[in-house]
C-alpha cells in the first residue's frame, strides 16, 4: 500500500522550468505504480497551465535513468513520425519536460526520481468502456502504435523490468511466495489457489511458442490498458498512448491481450461483486476490429492465431500478480483497501473462466477480422 505521502515539496517544483509559477499540485489519475500530480500554473503572460508531475516508483523501475532513455528515444521517434503524417507532437505523444539542468528527470533529496510531462488538454482516460465504438477506437490506438514502433531499433531499449510478462516466471515466483505465505493469508484463498495450480501448463504456451522461434519479438507497450490511452474529447478517437514506462521488446500478444483483459469486461478491476463480472464478448470483438484494422498486416498468421491465447495469458498472469502480491501482504499495487489486491485477482479469474467458456468464438472472432 502507498503508504507514504509523497507529495511535490517546493524543491522538486523548483527543479522544473514551467514557464511560470507553480501555484500548487493535485493528486491524479488511477494508475497503480507511479504517484502522478497535476501541477497548476501561471505563465508569464498570465495565463493558466497545467503539467503532469510523476514520481516514478523506484521498487519497481529500478533505473530512472534507463526508463527515461527509453521514453526519450521512443518519443523523438513517434514525434517525427507525427510530424511527418501532419499531425500534432505535443498531443498525440508524451513530451518530456526537462528540468532546469536539462536532465530527464530530477533526483530529490530523499532519492525520489520526479518527471514532468506536457498535459495532454483536451483529452479523457477512461476506466471502462462505455460502448463497444470507444473500444474499436482503443484498438486502433494501439494498433497504430505498433505500427509507429516497428521500426525503431529494439536492442536500444533498455528492459526496465525484467521478465515483465514471462508469465512462466509469474507462475514461478506465485509457487515460491505460496510456499513461503509470508503473512499466513494463503489458508484465506484455497479456490484461488487452485485456479492458478490447474492453469500451470497454460502459462508457458507462449513462452514456449518464442523460444521455438514461432512467435517474434516487437517493440511493445506492454501496459495496454484502457487508462493508457487519451482519448480526444472532440472525436472520441484515441489521442495519445501513456505510460510509456514498460516499452521493451516483447509479444503483441501481451499487448492485445491486457486490452482484453481490463477493457472486455462489464466491470472494473477490482469490482468486489462477481455476479456483476462478465467477459463481454461483444467488446472483445469491438477492440479485435479496431486492433486489426491499425495493427492487422504487421501481424503473421501465428500471432492473429494466438491473439485469444494473449488475452487469456494477460488476464491469468495479471490474476496471479493480484494474488501474489496480496500473500506478500500488498507491497506492489497500490492498495486503497483492505483485500484490494485480492478483489482485483477475483475479476480477473472470472474472466479468464468466461474466456474458457467463450474460447471458439474468440478464434471465430479473430478469424472474421483477419
Ligand atoms: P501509472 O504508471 O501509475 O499508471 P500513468 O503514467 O499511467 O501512471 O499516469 C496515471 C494517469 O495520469 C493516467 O491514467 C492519465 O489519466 C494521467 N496522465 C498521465 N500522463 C498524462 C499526460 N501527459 N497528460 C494528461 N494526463 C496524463
Ligand atoms: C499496473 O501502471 P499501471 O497502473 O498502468 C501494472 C500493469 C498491470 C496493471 C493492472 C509497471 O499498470 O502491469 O497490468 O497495473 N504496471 C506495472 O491494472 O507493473
Ligand atoms: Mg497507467
Amino acid at each position: 500500500m502507498s503508504k507514504i505521502n509523497h507529495n511535490p515539496t517546493p524543491e522538486v517544483l523548483a527543479a522544473f522550468d514551467f514557464g511560470g509559477e507553480a501555484a500548487g499540485a493535485l493528486r491524479y489519475g488511477q494508475g497503480h505504480i507511479n504517484d502522478t500530480f497535476a501541477v497548476y500554473t501561471q505563465q508569464k503572460d498570465g495565463s493558466a497551465k497545467r503539467f503532469l508531475l510523476q514520481r516514478i516508483n523506484t521498487d519497481v523501475f529500478k533505473n530512472p535513468a534507463h526508463l527515461m532513455a527509453n521514453v526519450l528515444g521512443v518519443t523523438e521517434h513517434l514525434k517525427k513520425k507525427i510530424r511527418e503524417a501532419g499531425g500534432d507532437p505535443e498531443r498525440e505523444t508524451l513530451n518530456v519536460v526537462p528540468t532546469r539542468t536539462g536532465d530527464a528527470f530530477y533526483t530529490d533529496k530523499e532519492g525520489g526520481a520526479w518527471r514532468c510531462y506536457l498535459f495532454i488538454e483536451g483529452g479523457y482516460c477512461l476506466q471502462a468502456a462505455e460502448n463497444a465504438d470507444q473500444f474499436a477506437a482503443a484498438g486502433r490506438s494501439f494498433g497504430r502504435f505498433l505500427r509507429l514502433l516497428e521500426d525503431y531499433p529494439a536492442d536500444t531499449l533498455y528492459e526496465t523490468i525484467e521478465h515483465f510478462h514471462d508469465t512462466r516466471r509469474r507462475l514461478d515466483n506465485f509457487r515460491t511466495v505460496l510456499a513461503a505465505d509470508p503473512l499466513g493469508r494463503a489458508g484465506d484463498v484455497p479456490a484461488e489457489i487452485d485456479f492458478v495450480l490447474a492453469r500451470q501448463d497454460d502459462c508457458a504456451v507462449l513462452m514456449d511458442l518464442l523460444e521455438a522461434g514461432k512467435l517474434p519479438l516487437r517493440v511493445t507497450h506492454n501496459d495496454t490498458k484502457l487508462n493508457n490511452i487519451i482519448l480526444d474529447r472532440r472525436t472520441g478517437e484515441g489521442l495519445c498512448v501513456i505510460d510509456l514506462d514498460t516499452i521493451m521488446p516483447g509479444l503483441v500478444l501481451n499487448d492485445f491481450g491486457d486490452s482484453i483483459r481490463f477493457g472486455a469486461s462489464t466491470a472494473a478491476e477490482d469490482e468486489p461483486d462477481l455476479d456483476k463480472v462478465h467477459f463481454d464478448i461483444g467488446l472483445y470483438r469491438a477492440y479485435t476490429e479496431g486492433y486489426l484494422s491499425a495493427a492487422g498486416d504487421a501481424l503473421t498468421a501465428k500471432e492473429k492465431e494466438c491473439l485469444p491465447w494473449g488475452a487469456k495469458l494477460m488476464t491469468l498472469e495479471c490474476g496471479m500478480r493480484f494474488l501474489t502480491d496480496y500473500l506478500e501482504g500488498d507491497t506492489y499495487f497500490k492498495i486503497h483497501r483492505e483485500g484490494h489486491n485480492l478483489d482485483r485477482c477475483r475479476t480477473q479469474f472470472r474472466l479468464v473462466a468466461e474466456m474458457e467458456q467463450q474460447w471458439d468464438a474468440m478464434h471465430r472472432t479473430v478469424h472474421e477480422f483477419a
